[in-house]
């Protein structure tokens, strides 16, 4: 809040920003200074009560001039505060239909809900070799900007694209990948660009579903490295996955779906090359139909299938390899309605799978498995002891586990074997023009597309993987914004005061530090009996203390715990926790599968290289718990979603990032509505407005005088150039070239440029390069 003296700013007239519960902010004027007490007078707009507001301490924010409202670029604006920010952004999208403006380095995206003009070629044709200040902000732009990065200074680059779910990461995505398809493709779009983008659909097709939140919610996260060649060009691109999400592969909430692919293979039932799989309506399936609604309004699956299966084409995979993904996904969908019956054994209720079961039969020969086999394993488990080897026969929920289990390893080896598939064929290596000599050296430009921060009524492992994701990104993003900005002007020694933000390492290592969430989680996981009750009791245990400042225990609750995340607190659920940090898969399902007379299953199973399986036993440390079952387990999902991320995180603090915060504009997809409760909420919990002051105060800019000077030098005569003291001839252009002397600093080592100076400089140089060729034509045309 302001510390503003009254008299001197707040007088009759002035336009002030004023809390407000439904609006968050709403204008206002002063009507009068109430001199003694220090506050002041307002009206609001739409009110004719007036309210006496503020002391001196917290007088209202106040109000930017109408003719800064609906600027481009936040940091131009003189008050930079919450309500300008929010402000702005509503003007421009409501009365301009403008859903992009800039906050210093960021991009900040509103989804407007409806399809806009502003994304064809002639669009990315206007971006081409444009620098950022020159045009309208777009995601056009930020791609530019990267890929001249790249081709000028031949270093990778990164766009980190997040947001809410919901909020547009994915369309910002496609349209990313598309602009570079154009900018790095021949004159006309090769077979390389084309088969780049035909990822897109299939990994949609088989890692997206719907949500309650959003119709085409992506279930996992995507890293995209799209490689050029030293004369830019689209060699090839390489895709890394993270953590699918397994569960709606078995479950799905009222309202919600299972993965696309499984109803746009049950909408082509009737194509004639499907009547192999037996396939019905969606709404017959166990595993497709909990939702409730098996449609989603404006999607036809059976014409998704057909682009499904041409961009898989496209990609490579052969009719054999088509047949074997359709047959695993038939297989899943039969598995679903095996009907698990009861029989009553000791007062226990066990599980049984008659051999006949129709769907069991189908789905045992689509898995090129015997049925008997199947039915037996799926209400049986092997134990092993000293003496004897035995088939202990499971529970009724037991087996229903180990019928939906057997499903989720089935889809998640289908996923990781399709992403290899894509990889291989995507690999430079594979692609003809990488055997030019041209290709030798290549840099990338990587896309981030991971899920948004989620807050359910019901919180549980996926969810805390997904903000754990989230919280790592808003950390990558402050040390770049934050840390290594501030401290680059301490080591440079500019002048400059501090800007305070919000630093999430502390939550951080709640979860992923010694004896933290995900290390007690693994703990819990490797004791015999470990259980959900016993691993909240370990967090409780370790983490209910007065010192500790992330973590709170519900009062009335046993089962669950609270994070206090960078974007609020969130509270988890730890039912299932420990199942689902083990992704087992039962040692006898394995020897069924890879015993398998369809090859392309066993190549399934054996060809998880990127995912080395450990066959374990219950006397071994990391094997399962369960008295004496065997399993095969990879390393535990929490621990290994732990490495990945750091892979992520050292990847891209190899890169330079480019950030696009995508902003959920409602919560009922409407078009062009602007709910600002929700929009400063998003902007609150994504750092955008600490952003925007640094930005504004900042100097985001920066070259080493000798590379300044080799850029701009011709900004001089040629008499004045002189190359003993390279400083100096800087300060010279700068002074000539730049009036306010304020838009620059010195540093000890580098120059650094205020928000627009160097795209300023660029147009003086273009201009200077442009006189110079015309001056040489004109003595060329004279000699002839
Ligand atoms: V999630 O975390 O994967 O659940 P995303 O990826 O952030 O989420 P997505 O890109 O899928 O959201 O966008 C959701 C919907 O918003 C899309 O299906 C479009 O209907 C809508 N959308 C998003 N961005 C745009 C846009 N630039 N223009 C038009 C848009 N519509
Ligand atoms: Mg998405």
């Amino acid at each position: 809040m302001s510390t503003v003296d009254v008299p001197d700013l707040y007088c009759r007239g002035v336009r002030v920003w004023v809390p407000d519960r439904d609006r968050v902010w709403v204008g206002g004027e002063v009507v009068s200074v109430e001199g003694d007490e220090g506050g002041v007078v307002v009206r609001c707009e739409g009110e004719e009560e007036t309210k006496l507001l503020g002391t001196k301490d917290s007088l209202p924010l106040l109000r930017n001039p109408q003719m800064l409202v609906g600027a481009n670029d936040l940091t131009t604006l003189s008050y930079l505060h919450e309500p300008a920010v929010l402000h702005n952004l509503s003007v421009r999208f409501l009365h301009s239909k403008m859903i992009y403006t800039y906050c210093g380095i960021v991009l900040v995206a509103l989804n407007p809900y409806q399809p806009l003009p502003i994304y064809g070629n002639e669009t990315a044709a206007a971006y081409r070799g444009r620098d950022m200040g020159e045009m309208d902000p777009h995601i056009f732009a930020v791609a530019e900007e990267a890929f001249r990065k790249m081709t000028r200074e031949g270093s990778d680059q990164s766009l980190i694209i997040s947001g809410e779910s919901g909020a547009g990461k994915t369309v910002s995505a496609k349209f990313v990948m598309r602009y570079f398809a154009t900018v790095g493709g021949a004159s006309t779009e090769t077979q390389i660009e084309r088969k780049v983008l035909a990822s897109n659909p299939i990994m949609e097709a088989i890692g997206n579903a719907k949500t309650t939140r959003n119709d085409n919610s992506s279930r996992f996260g995507k890293y995209i490295e799209i490689r050029f060649d030293r004369t830019n060009r689209i060699t090839g691109a390489h895709m890394r996955t993270y953590l699918l999400e397994r569960s709606r592969v078995v479950t799905q909430a009222t309202s919600e779906r299972n993965y696309h692919i499984f109803y746009q293979l049950c909408a082509a039932r009737d194509c004639p090359d499907m009547s192999d799989y037996h396939l019905g309506h969606a709404e017959s399936f166990h595993y497709t139909s909990q939702g409730g609604r098996v449609a989603i309004d404006d999607v036809d699956d059976q014409s998704e299938f057909t682009a499904t299966r041409d961009a898989m084409k496209l990609l490579g995979f052969n009719d054999d390899q088509l047949r074997g993904v359709f047959q695993v996904l038939s297989a899943v969908l039969h598995l679903g309605n095996v009907e698990v019956g009861r029989r009553s054994k000791g007062g226990d209720v066990m599980g049984e799978v008659g051999e006949g079961d129709e769907s069991l039969v189908t789905s045992a020969t689509l898995l090129g498995v015997d049925s008997a086999h199947l039915a037996h394993w799926l209400c049986h488990k092997k134990i092993t002891t000293a003496r004897e080897v035995y088939h202990k026969p499971l529970t009724h929920p037991q087996s229903i586990t180990a019928r939906d289990s057997l499903a989720k390893s089935l889809y998640s080896r289908l996923f990781d074997w399709i992403v290899n598939i894509i990889n291989s064929t995507l690999s430079p290596s594979s692609s003809p023009s990488s055997s030019s000599s041209s290709s030798s050296r290549s840099s990338f430009i990587g896309v981030l597309d991971i899920y948004g921060f989620e807050v359910f009524q019901e919180n549980n492992f996926e969810q805390f993987c997904i903000n754990y994701a989230n919280e790592k990104l808003q950390q990558q993003f402050n040390m770049h914004v934050f840390q290594l900005e501030q401290a680059e002007y301490v080591k440079e020694e500019i002048e400059w005061s501090f800007i305070d933000y919000y630093d999430n390492q502390p939550c951080i290592d709640l979860i992923e530090n010694r004896l933290g969430i995900l290390d007690l989680l693994d703990e819990t996981y490797k004791m015999p009996g470990g259980c959900d009750s016993l691993f909240i009791q370990k967090l409780y245990d370790n983490h209910n203390t007065p010192s500790s400042t992330h973590f709170t225990k519900p009062r009335m609750s046993r089962s669950e715990f609270q994070v206090r995340h960078y974007a609020g607190p969130v509270q988890y659920q730890t039912r299932g926790f420990v199942d689902k940090n083990s992704e087992q898969v039962a040692e006898e399902h394995l020897l069924l599968l890879t015993g398998s007379s369809v090859p392309f299953m066993t190549s399934l199973y054996k060809s998880a290289k990127a995912t080395p399986i450990q066959v374990t036993s219950s006397q071994d440390r990391g094997g399962r718990r369960k008295n004496g079952m065997k399993t095969v387990t990879k390393v535990t999902v929490g621990s290994q979603f732990r490495s990945s991320l750091r892979e992520l995180m050292t990847t891209l603090n190899s890169t330079t990032p480019h950030y696009v915060r995508c902003i959920k504009s409602n919560d009922r997809k409407l078009p062009f509505v602007f709910d600002p409760q929700r929009a400063v909420q998003q902007l609150r919990a994504c750092g955008v407005l600490e952003t925007v002051r640094l930005s504004a105060a900042g100097y985001p800019s920066r070259w080493t005088y000798n590379e300044f000077f080799q850029r701009y030098r011709l900004l001089l005569a040629s008499g004045q150039v002189r190359r003993e003291d390279v400083r100096q001839m800087c300060e010279y252009i700068l002074r000539i070239s730049i009036q306010d002397s304020s838009q620059y600093r010195f540093g000890k080592t580098k120059l650094f440029f205020r928000a627009g100076q160097v795209a300023y400089l660029e147009r003086l140089r273009s201009q200077r390069l442009h006189s110079a060729s015309l001056c040489v034509q004109r003595r060329v045309r004279g000699w002839l």
